[in-house]
């Protein structure tokens, strides 16, 4: 029996950190591609120098050659530009889905039977654009942001009540813009409500306002890492986090993750990619979890579709131009 085999195109920021966290987590051989000569090659060789010290036999390889990917297991997309400060998402759109339509055909010809998470930016129309082009069922074309969105929330409210951020659960839905929809209600500390336990330590009215705090440092988070690193946007934590959907595949491990998935009416959605939680599993997206939202979540869950689908209804016409 071979080893799985995951293929990361970009090799920038996240696709670098993906590859030594694949590497590290043994989680099969690693082909990393990216248009810039010699670049890939370099960032592999260096991490395979390090396998005597850290132990680990996967095989690594850099390629500008998309034939290099046949045969991947799972395929994680990082090509394309990141923001700079000052810069939203969305304005990478342009650039970025000219690259994405090159990837996308590559994957398409050679990697269609892989299970493809896109990281790049705008993250809802870059699955989408991607999707559209490959032609691949939608249960093997999804999208992070949920992952890395939610793990924002969850440390902020660890870190503010002084617990072990692995008793800390908590989620965002929606699209990965700044009205994403962190989960006030469901968020809790080994069960117990995170509402609750802020009540005691603060009263009610304050509650309210140091968890509405948390909430919107959630939702500008990625920004706040722009703001400080000046070059660049995060890439540690938006490549442990697709790293946890590629294991749950590759593991079969049916995680329950929150995950940019087509929707065919599930939260009333119809048609767009938007983060929901998703059970990842060796078919890939197994199962949507659909639960009741209350008028104030659904509210904030219609806003940031309507974001979602502003930007994807704009892609044609970004296409042409
Ligand atoms: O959670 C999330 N989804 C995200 C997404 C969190 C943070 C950043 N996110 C986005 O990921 C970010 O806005 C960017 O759109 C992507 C990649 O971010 P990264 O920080 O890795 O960017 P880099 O370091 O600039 O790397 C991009 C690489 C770079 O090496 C280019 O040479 C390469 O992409 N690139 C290409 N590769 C293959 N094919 C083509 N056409 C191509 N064009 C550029």
């Amino acid at each position: 029996m071979g080893r799985k085999k995951i293929s990361l195109i970009g090799g920038g920021q996240i696709g670098g950190v993906l590859a030594q966290l694949c590497a590290l987590r043994e989680l099969g051989d690693v082909v990393l591609f990216d248009i810039v000569e010699g670049m890939p090659q370099g960032k592999m060789l260096d991490i395979a120098e390090a396998s005597p010290v850290d132990g680990f036999d996967v095989c690594l390889q850099g390629t500008q050659d998309y034939k290099d990917i046949a045969g991947s297991d799972v395929v994680i997309v990082t090509a394309g530009l990141p923001r700079k400060p000052g810069m939203s998402r969305d304005d990478l759109i342009a650039t970025n889905s000219k690259i994405m339509t090159s990837v996308a055909e590559g994957i398409k010809q050679y990697a269609s039977n892989a299970f493809v998470i896109i990281i790049s930016n705008p993250l809802d129309a870059m699955v989408t654009l991607c999707q559209k082009i490959t032609g691949m069922p939608a249960s093997r074309v999804v999208g992070q942001a949920g992952v890395l969105d939610s793990a924002r929330f969850k440390a902020f409210i660890a870190w503010e009540l002084g617990v072990s951020v692995k008793d800390v659960s908590a989620m965002t839905l929606g699209g990965h813009g700044d009205d994403m929809v962190p989960l006030v209600r469901y968020a809790a500390v080994n069960g117990i409500p995170v509402m609750e336990l802020l009540e005691q330590k603060y009263g009610a009215d304050k509650a309210k306002e140091v968890m509405e705090a948390m909430v919107n440092r959630t939702r500008l988070a990625g920004g706040e890492v722009v703001a400080l690193l000046k070059t660049g946007s995060a890439f540690y934590s938006p490549a442990s986090s697709a790293i946890a959907m590629a294991e749950s595949v590759l593991k079969d491990q049916k995680r329950v993750l929150p995950t940019c998935c087509l929707l065919n009416g599930e939260f009333g959605v119809n048609g767009y990619y938007v983060g929901v939680p998703a059970v990842l599993g060796s078919n890939g997206v197994e199962k949507i979890l659909q639960f009741k939202l209350d008028a104030t979540e659904q509210a904030m869950m219609d806003k940031s579709v309507a974001a979602v689908k502003g930007l994807v209804d704009s892609l044609d016409s970004i296409l042409k131009g």
